[in-house]
């Protein structure tokens, strides 16, 4: 059951507390020690761990958690802005320890730190384990595991200090030998701890799980099939037949499957790039009337938008999911989707128009008509639309171009301003990191940006259109036209008169060839206005930007 071979990672899985509840209580510390319910419509989507003693749960009724918590203290959840900002610190953090992070969801992340573990390993006597130790550990195996997962345990201990004392967060960790171990592990001892599972304990850690339906990426549908041949508890899951299993689940599921029972997991920690796609999706009372939809569908849409613009890439595919009540079978009221290919073009304007809005309503409504007949009675319980297939928005000015990479930074550093100092990376990491999550999306790590040196205070993203770069074209036509001819490419291109040097011999050739001629331009117009109106006049260019105040 075990091969060694399967030891040799070592892996931590962090979670953080009450996630939502606890962003909102650094935002209004008074919160701290009420009980906290975060309301999303109807329903407490978390609490804290004061509300939690009353019993209040996730996804609980908020008028059930009213009857049994008579004090709690209700805070909209409803934007997600700042706990997707806390999300992207925590795993900004993260990345100090290793390339190799993985989230998942908003508020979890996978580590590989096998690589830190073998580094710190010669420079460590005894190991002490950290936290708390799962199940029996009277015959740990010998190959190595027991004094990497050891290091491990202390490494995640550093990690989770430095979260608390940085971000202000607690958070519990799992750390195993693989990404499922570790996962469960971590939710065994909450809140603010760690749990420790050696391989040889892998087996006793699956059997300690209610049911099937509580293992990891097993699924609600897979756990149903297997309900249905009455396979509930893990122990019946590990001791039926693989044959039998691929009766009920299929030949590759059945034999993944079998693997989650037993606490095999080769799967790697995934550097997380860009989501592959980007939806939300609402659940609602049954909605049978097809205007109806259609004012849903538009909600979702622009709230889809939102985050499709965060995000900044162009989608090609939309998609949308539907769910069906079925008053017969409440249980096999399923999710259906239809999706189809849209044109980039709708999404050419930085701010969508209402016309393109409304095409995209007319596609939506199209798909949904082809998964609901809506000439007969329906009821429809759940609506949600993403976006897949995305590409990179085309850059036209290479002023832009260039400008536009530190922007993507300062959208990061925005929300990490106060944070920077604490979270920037010993690393730099090329790999911009990502979210499976349906709100989710992510920019690249924070880092000094060469405009950061500029110490300017200004807003990037807001002056960019003030900037009034001339186009190649244009480039072209000012040297033609221009008396004083540019240095050829040997050359040094010279520094405009109050631009910083330093930063100025940073840009690229481009961008100080962009920056010369708009000088000359302007000081060419400036000459001609003097001569004119006999007074020195303002234009607003790159070259105000870059001067010294
Ligand atoms: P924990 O980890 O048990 O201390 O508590 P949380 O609140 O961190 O719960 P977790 O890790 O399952 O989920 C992270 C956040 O995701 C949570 O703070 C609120 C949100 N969330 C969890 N479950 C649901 C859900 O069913 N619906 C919605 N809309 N949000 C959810
Ligand atoms: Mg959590």
């Amino acid at each position: 059951m075990n091969n060694v071979n399967d030891h040799l990672r070592t892996i931590i899985h962090v979670d953080i507390d009450c996630f939502y509840a606890q962003v909102e209580m650094i935002k209004n510390p008074s919160l701290m020690n009420l009980p906290l319910g975060i309301q999303q419509k109807n329903i407490v989507v978390t609490s804290n761990y004061v509300a939690r003693q009353y019993g209040v749960q996730k996804c609980m009724k908020i008028s059930d958690a009213r009857k049994i918590c008579s004090d709690l203290v209700l805070v909209n959840g409803e934007d997600l802005h700042d706990y997707r900002q806390m999300s992207y610190n925590v795993t900004a953090c993260l990345r100090n320890y290793s390339d190799l992070v993985e989230r998942l969801g908003l508020d979890e992340n996978f580590l590989d730190i096998t690589h830190l573990v073998k580094e710190k390993l010669h420079s460590n006597g005894s190991i002490n384990s950290f936290g708390n130790v799962f199940g029996d550990t009277s015959m740990l195996c010998d190959c190595g595991c027991t004094e990497r997962l050891k290091l491990g345990s202390q490494i995640a201990q550093e990690i989770r200090d430095r979260l608390r004392n940085e971000l202000g967060l607690t958070t519990c960790a799992g750390i195993a030998h693989n990404k499922l171990i570790a996962k469960i592990a971590c939710s065994k001892n909450k809140p603010n701890k760690q749990t420790i599972v050696f391989p040889n304990c892998a087996y006793e850690l699956l059997l300690s799980l209610e049911s099937v339906a509580n293992i990891p990426w097993l699924g609600h549908v897979t756990a149903q099939l297997l309900a249905q041949h009455n396979i509930t508890k893990v122990e019946e899951l590990q001791n039926t037949s693989i044959d039998l299993l691929k009766t009920i689940l299929g030949c590759d599921r059945a034999k993944f499957v079998r693997d989650l029972s037993l606490g095999n997991d080769l799967s790697p920690v995934k550097i997380s790039g860009k989501p592959q796609s980007i939806g939300i999706e609402d659940s609602c009372k049954a909605i049978s009337i097809e205007k109806e939809i259609e004012e849903k569908l538009r909600q979702l849409l622009n709230r889809l938008l939102v985050l499709v613009a965060e995000d900044g890439r162009i989608p090609k595919t939309l998609k949308i999911t539907v769910r069906k009540y079925d008053k017969h079978n409440s249980h096999l009221s399923g999710r259906e989707s239809r999706q189809c290919n849209i044109s980039t073009s709708l999404f050419n304007n930085l701010k969508m128009t209402e016309v393109n809005k409304n095409k995209l309503i007319s596609i939506i409504m199209i798909l949904f008509k082809k998964i609901v007949d809506t000439k007969k009675t329906f009821h429809i319980t759940l609506l949600g639309l993403s976006f897949t297939k995305f590409v990179e928005k085309p850059n036209t000015n290479i002023l832009k171009k260039f400008l536009s990479r530190n922007i993507e930074v300062q959208s990061v550093t925005d929300f990490a301003n106060t944070r920077e100092e604490c979270c920037t990376p010993t690393k730099v990491a090329s790999t911009s990191y990502v979210l499976d999550s349906p709100e989710f999306e992510l920019g690249p790590i924070p880092k000094r940006g060469k405009f950061q040196k500029l110490g300017t205070k200004r807003n990037l993203t807001n002056d960019l259109d003030d900037i009034e770069a001339p186009s190649k074209l244009k480039v072209a036509e000012l040297r033609l036209n221009s008396s004083d001819s540019l240095p050829d490419t040997n050359h040094n291109i010279s520094c405009p008169p109050n631009v910083n040097e330093e930063v100025f011999r940073e840009l690229p050739r481009e961008v100080q060839v962009e920056l010369w001629e708009n000088y000359r331009q302007t000081k060419d117009r400036d000459k001609q206005l003097i001569s004119r109106l006999g007074k020195r006049t303002k234009t607003n260019s790159i070259l105000h930007y870059m001067i010294h105040k």
